[in-house]
């Protein structure tokens, strides 16, 4: 197989970190809007309204809402084919329980999508990716309530009919398997687990109503417009038995069974023997309702997308290190970037093997990339070595699961592809673009745009639909 001339390079970003005008147009507040960004190893903080003296990065972010026709020229430049955006849900329902949609809201995004196709460039869109309306949050307990089931499909019904002919790529939630994997229920699902309150029981409720949500949307998706492509997204965190003992193996498998979990619903449209086996161990079951379990058959995704930025091993590990959702075992093997994920671009050919062989779906890589301090030179340049460094080797290990292989991949976004605000930690001076933004981690800067060494390259990988790097 050879990479198709049709194959959509691009670029991913999503709303809560890029857009901002967080109060403009009638949007309401995210559950985003009220968390604190980190600062120099300081946790992020989550406030129940917004508070005058804190600093909230989402609020401006890197300012697509003010930039988007500028921001949307420069990746045309690039020969950006695809463009991952997210919709902000309270832009279209400000509190998330209204009966009729914002228009202003709408309009923006009918802005955006125009704007990208005077280029030919496709919108990838996520529905929901890292945020929900905080009326949902306040008033409905979020993910835990089957009633974000419906607000979720009026949601969808909203844009899926307003943007019909505009946007055919959609992806239901957002690394929808972070939530199991622990570290962010509150990006994830907008829930911050009770004293009191069974958390197993409460995880997979909420995981249960997001995978009935995004079957019913694939449903009405394809409904409303056939040639709608609706994808699942899940984080790859790709894990080795820490040693050749059969049961760092088992250990290992259990690890990936925290993702597996999710794409199994999505993709083969039931819990499998892996989700069962969970809920043994988790000693909760998700409360299934007549009707659900139809509803999962009945909308599979089209195809499915990952996130892949690093690999872990499991068993007997001496140390452990960061990864953006969980911690994991340390690969003597690998490097790290300077916020400790392990580099393994060989990982991402064995991911793309594995995902492909176990459901046999389209693939789509929508995120990728490394975080990483840039210096801006006094003549203005940034020469980040190390991040084309990292691409070039992902993109090879990509094609080579194409060309070598066989796996079909319908397309490659890297994360961040322009500076934005890191999800895990708030701050702006992680960054992983191909275009910086002048802005730092108080919210100083003139959020000027300027090209780093890696747009260049980038630009020529996609002109040579990836043949340079061969
Ligand atoms: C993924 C998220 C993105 C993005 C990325 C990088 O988990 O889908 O939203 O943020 O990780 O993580 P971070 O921003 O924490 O460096």
């Amino acid at each position: 197989m050879e990479m198709s001339k049709d194959f959509l390079w691009g670029g991913a970003t999503a709303a809560n970190q890029y857009e901002g005008g967080y109060a403009e147009g009638g949007r309401g507040l995210s559950i985003n809007d009220v968390e604190k960004g980190a600062r120099h190893g300081v946790q992020r903080e989550i406030h129940d309204s917004i508070h005058p003296d804190a600093y909230y990065p989402s609020h401006v972010a890197t300012d697509f809402y003010h930039h988007y026709k500028e921001d949307i020229a420069l990746f045309a430049e690039m020969g950006f084919k695809c463009f991952r955006l997210s919709i902000s849900w309270s832009r279209i329902f400000p509190n998330g329980d209204e009966e009729t949609p914002n228009e202003e809201g709408l309009k923006f995004y009918d802005n955006v999508f125009d704007e990208l196709a005077k280029y030919g460039i496709e919108p990838l869109v996520t529905i929901n990716h890292y945020e929900m309306p905080l009326g949902l949050v306040k008033n409905y307990g979020a993910w835990r309530n089957r009633k974000l089931i419906d607000f979720f499909l009026r949601y969808c019904e909203a844009i899926f009919t307003r943007y019909k002919g505009k946007v055919r790529y959609w992806l239901t939630h957002n690394e929808i398997n972070a939530l199991m994997l622990a570290a962010r229920p509150w990006h994830q699902a907008g829930i911050i687990y009770g004293e009191d309150e069974d958390k197993n029981q409460v995880m997979l409720n909420a995981a249960h109503n997001q995978l009935v949500a995004s079957a019913k949307a694939v449903e009405l998706g394809h409904r409303i417009d056939p040639a709608n492509k609706i994808g699942c997204m899940l984080l790859y965190p790709l894990c080795y038995p820490a040693t050749c003992r059969p049961n760092d193996q088992i250990m290992a498998m259990k690890k990936m069974n925290q993702t597996y979990y999710f794409g199994d619903v999505h993709c083969r449209g039931y819990y499998s023997n892996v989700c069962t086996a969970m809920w043994k161990e988790l000693g909760a079951k998700p409360d299934i309702q007549p009707g659900d379990e139809e509803a999962l058959k009945a909308g599979t995704v089209d195809f499915l997308a990952f996130s892949y930025y690093f690999s872990s091993i499991e068993g007997e590990v001496t140390d452990q290190v960061m990864g953006n959702i969980a911690v994991g075992g340390k690969n003597p093997y690998l490097e790290a970037t300077a916020w400790g994920w392990q580099i393994d671009p060989v990982g991402l050919r064995t991911s793309l093997n594995y995902l492909y062989d176990r459901y046999q779906k389209p693939l789509f890589i929508v995120e990728n990339g490394m975080g990483a301090i840039d210096t801006v030179e006094e003549d203005g340049s940034i020469n980040d070595d190390y991040r084309i460094d990292y691409l070039a080797k992902h993109i090879r290990a990509m094609m080579d699961a194409v060309e070598l292989d066989d796996v079909p991949v319908m397309g490659y976004t890297p994360w961040g592809c322009i500076d934005l605000v890191s999800a895990g930690t708030g701050e702006m001076r992680k960054r992983y673009g191909l275009i910086y933004v002048d802005k730092d981690d108080d919210g100083n800067g003139t959020l000027n745009r300027s090209r780093k060494k890696s747009f260049g390259w980038y630009k020529n990988v996609i002109a040579t639909n990836g043949a340079c790097l061969k």
